[in-house]
């Protein structure tokens, strides 16, 4: 393969999950097909200027014609698991009332593939793609799409629920509303701080009413939540830093922790936001707080700020430290993930956890003699591994992990322009190439440890 050091001889414990994963509008296309709606996604993308070159979900990597190749793939590679997201809008292109059998179909055929294959499903319920008839009716600003939420998941799991065994309610809630609805960088395109509010607010909601509704039709299911913490750490240990990393913590983490795990909003972060809050019912909290079995945590780089008073209104500025970095521009730091490991743990009663992504984008050269050398990111897959192993020997309950992503595909705001995949896609013919860091992936699942070849 290629000369990277990875001398770690670390092995993972019995049973440990090993999965790659996708997201339903990163890599389906057949965005007009058999009865799908509309989501927030296809109106954003052809929205002009909002995604580089102008890129759309419509084609991506034809996933929902493809996907008995891309089994293929995942048993090429040794997947245990692959954790993939369910569109609403095939299933209820309306958002809510009459379910599209053509999708429910195609989402039955995908699951039985992967039984007969041997891997695991692991769905996600929501990543982002909204039907847009909700949008139009105040999207997750509005409670009525909690309900709606409902009302998708009850559908989904009565058809999947018999052989589907680990659900995931929302991917990167944060992503939703404030990448959505606040910075604007994501559908639905809004730069709204008390909209944000209120989406994180009905998003949470949603989540809490959906967990009752996955046990009742999906017994002995595991269920959780995927957030993307960040690992914050203050650039100095001066008072100042350390009170503007705490308050960034509030801000992106326990904003959404506290909640779920029975604590509601945090105290200080509340007041900091005044009258920019949601509304909220107080029944709402408990909700939200219903248990779960998991926590499913996204990482890829760590945050590091300093107290900036020139920085309205909450004086909290990012510090850009040196190092290696992506092509996201995020910087390569596998102790961030031990950290916040072991954060989770220590401050949460998050059951299990598991790495549900973990990735780099690099800038790929396209495959000669069907090998693509990605010597950056199997050295990335290889820290950030050897950090999981080291949090897990020291306590973390860390029972799995998921690679992002499976294939190169659409990277929202970044269209085509960031390949994640540890296999290859050429994008004009629907070629797939196992990249270096898959090949070495799939002798990592084999072994079920980091003393694999490189070289
Ligand atoms: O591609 C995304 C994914 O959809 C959600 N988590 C982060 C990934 C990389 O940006």
């Amino acid at each position: 393969m290629t000369n990277v050091d990875t001398q770690s001889t670390t092995r993972f414990p019995e049973g440990f999950v090993w999965g790659a994963a996708t997201a339903a509008y990163q890599i389906e296309g057949a965005a007009y097909e058999d009865g799908r709606g509309e989501s927030i996604w296809d109106r954003f993308s052809h929205t002009p200027g909002k995604t580089a070159n102008g890129d759309t979900g419509d084609v991506a990597c034809d996933h929902y014609h493809l996907w008995r190749d891309d089994i293929g793939l995942m048993k090429e590679l040794n997947l245990q698991a692959y954790r993939f997201s369910i569109a609403w809008p095939r299933i209820l292109p309306q958002g809510r009332g009459r379910p599209n059998d053509a999708g429910l179909d195609f989402y039955d055929q995908l699951v039985d593939g992967l039984l007969e294959a041997g891997i695991t499903p692991w769905v996600t319920l929501y990543h982002w793609d909204l039907p847009q008839v909700l949008e139009d009716e105040g999207g997750w600003t509005s409670r009525a799409t909690a309900e709606a939420f409902a009302e998708y998941t009850r559908v989904v799991t009565s058809r999947l629920g018999d052989r589907v065994k680990h659900w995931i309610t929302l991917n990167e809630p944060w992503c939703s509303a404030f990448l959505g609805y606040r910075i604007g960088h994501h559908a639905p395109g809004h730069t709204s701080t008390k909209e944000a509010l209120q989406a994180t607010h009905t998003l949470l909601l949603a989540h809490g009413m959906a967990v009752p509704i996955i046990r009742e039709n999906s017994p002995d299911a595991q269920v959780g939540i995927v957030l993307n913490p960040a690992q914050i750490y203050p650039d100095t240990q001066s008072e100042e830093d350390r009170a503007a990393a705490h308050r960034f913590d509030g801000f992106f983490n326990r904003w959404f922790l506290d909640p779920l795990y029975g604590r509601g909003y945090p105290q200080d972060i509340a007041e900091l936001y005044g009258a920019e809050g949601p509304r909220t019912l107080p029944q709402d909290f408990e909700v939200i707080a219903a248990p779960t079995d998991f926590l499913g945590v996204n990482y890829y780089n760590p945050t590091f700020v300093r107290h900036s008073p020139e920085d309205e209104p909450y004086h909290i500025a990012s510090v850009r430290r040196e190092g290696e970095y992506t092509e996201m521009d995020w910087l390569v730091y596998p102790q961030g993930l031990y950290d916040l490991l072991q954060r989770l743990h220590r401050d949460y009663p998050t059951g299990l956890l598991y790495v549900t992504e973990n990735g780099a984008a690099y800038p790929d050269e396209p495959p000669r003699d069907g090998r693509v050398i990605d010597t950056q990111r199997l050295s990335y897959y290889a820290g950030h591994l050897d950090a999981c192993a080291r949090a897990i020997a020291d306590g973390a309950p860390l029972r799995g992990y998921f690679a992002w992503s499976l294939m190169d595909n659409f990277e929202w705001a970044f269209g085509y322009t960031r390949r994640f995949g540890i296999v290859y896609v050429d994008y004009a013919t629907q070629q797939r190439t196992i990249k270096d860091s898959g090949r070495w992936y799939s002798q990592v699942i084999t072994q079920n440890s980091l003393a694999v070849s490189t070289g």
